[in-house]
C-alpha cells in the first residue's frame, strides 16, 4: 500500500488505474462520454458494421487508442463502449475479446486487441493525419520507442515495490536510480529530432507514453516529493505541449 498524501492508502495500482472516476463523467465539452457497461448491461448491437472502441476511462492502454481515435478526429466513426472493469459484462468475454481486457476494437467484423497494435491499426486503416512519418530514420526509431514502452513501465513500476512509505513526509530515495534510467532514456530520446516531441512532430509515440508518464508523475509528486521533470528541460517541455493537444487533455485521469 501506498500513502497517496491526503491521508488516504492507495496501491500504485489504484492510482495507475482507477484515478479520478468522478471527474471523468463530465470530461469532454464536445463529446458527451457514455457511462461504463456492467454485467447487467446488454450487448451493443455486435458486428452491425459499427466501428467500436472497448474501453476504460481509468485504463492506460486504452488511453492511447484513445488519444490517437480523438487526435485522427474519429469522434463520430470510432464509438466509445466502456467496460466496467471491476463488474465486466459476461458477453464481453463469451462474444467480443476473449482476452476479457480492454482496450479492444471492433472494425470491419473483426476483434483486435493490443493497444500498440491499435495505435498502428488507427493509424494505417482509418483518415485523419498521419501519426508516423515516411522518413526510415524516424519509423526506425518509432519502432525503438515503441518497443521500449513496456520496459519504461516495468523499470518505473519496479522503483515502487518493496518500498513503503509509512508516513508522510517520508521521502525514500531508495528506489532513485530506478526513476532515473527510466526518465533518462525519455530525456536523451527527445534530443534526437528537432521539436517537441520523440519524432519532432507530434506522433503515435507519444501518445503511446503519456498516459503512463501523467501517473507516474503524479504518484512521483506525490509519494516521493520527486518531480520528473527537474533537470530534464526536454521531458518538461514534451509534457507542456502534450498538454495544448485537446485530444489528449480529454482523456486525462486528473485534468487539474
Ligand atoms: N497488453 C495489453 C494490456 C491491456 C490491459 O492490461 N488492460 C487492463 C486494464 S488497464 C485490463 O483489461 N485488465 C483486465 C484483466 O486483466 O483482466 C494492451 O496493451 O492492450
Amino acid at each position: 500500500m501506498y500513502w497517496d498524501g491526503i491521508g488516504v492508502k492507495i496501491s500504485l495500482q489504484q492510482l495507475l488505474f482507477c484515478g479520478a472516476k468522478a471527474k471523468r463523467q463530465c470530461r469532454s465539452a464536445e463529446e458527451v462520454l457514455p457511462p461504463a457497461l456492467d454485467s447487467s448491461s446488454e450487448p451493443p448491437p455486435l458486428f452491425d458494421g459499427t466501428t467500436r472502441l472497448y474501453t476504460n476511462y481509468q485504463c492506460p492502454y486504452a488511453q492511447r487508442v484513445w488519444i490517437t481515435r480523438n487526435y485522427k478526429g474519429l469522434q463520430d466513426k470510432i464509438k466509445l463502449v466502456p467496460i466496467d472493469l471491476a463488474n465486466r459484462p459476461a458477453w464481453y468475454k463469451e462474444k467480443v475479446y476473449p482476452k476479457n481486457k480492454v482496450p479492444s476494437l471492433e472494425h470491419d467484423n473483426k476483434i483486435i486487441g493490443e493497444s500498440l497494435d491499435l495505435l498502428r491499426y488507427l493509424d494505417a486503416h482509418f483518415e485523419g493525419p498521419p501519426l508516423l512519418p515516411d522518413d526510415p530514420a524516424k519509423r526506425e526509431f518509432a519502432e525503438e520507442l515503441l518497443t521500449y514502452t513496456d520496459t519504461f513501465r516495468k523499470t518505473v513500476s519496479s522503483a515502487f515495490k518493496g518500498d513503503v512509505v509509512k508516513e508522510v513526509g517520508v521521502t525514500p530515495f531508495f528506489s532513485y536510480s530506478f526513476f532515473c534510467v527510466a526518465f533518462d532514456y525519455l530525456e536523451s530520446a527527445l534530443q534526437k529530432f528537432e521539436g517537441p516531441f520523440f519524432l519532432g512532430d507530434v506522433s503515435l509515440v507519444d501518445f503511446a507514453y503519456i498516459p503512463f508518464v501523467e501517473r507516474f508523475q503524479l504518484f512521483i509528486q506525490e509519494v516521493y516529493k520527486y518531480d520528473i521533470t527537474s533537470g530534464r528541460p526536454k521531458l518538461a517541455t514534451w509534457i507542456e505541449e502534450l498538454n495544448k493537444i485537446d485530444a489528449y487533455t480529454v482523456t486525462k485521469v486528473d485534468p487539474e
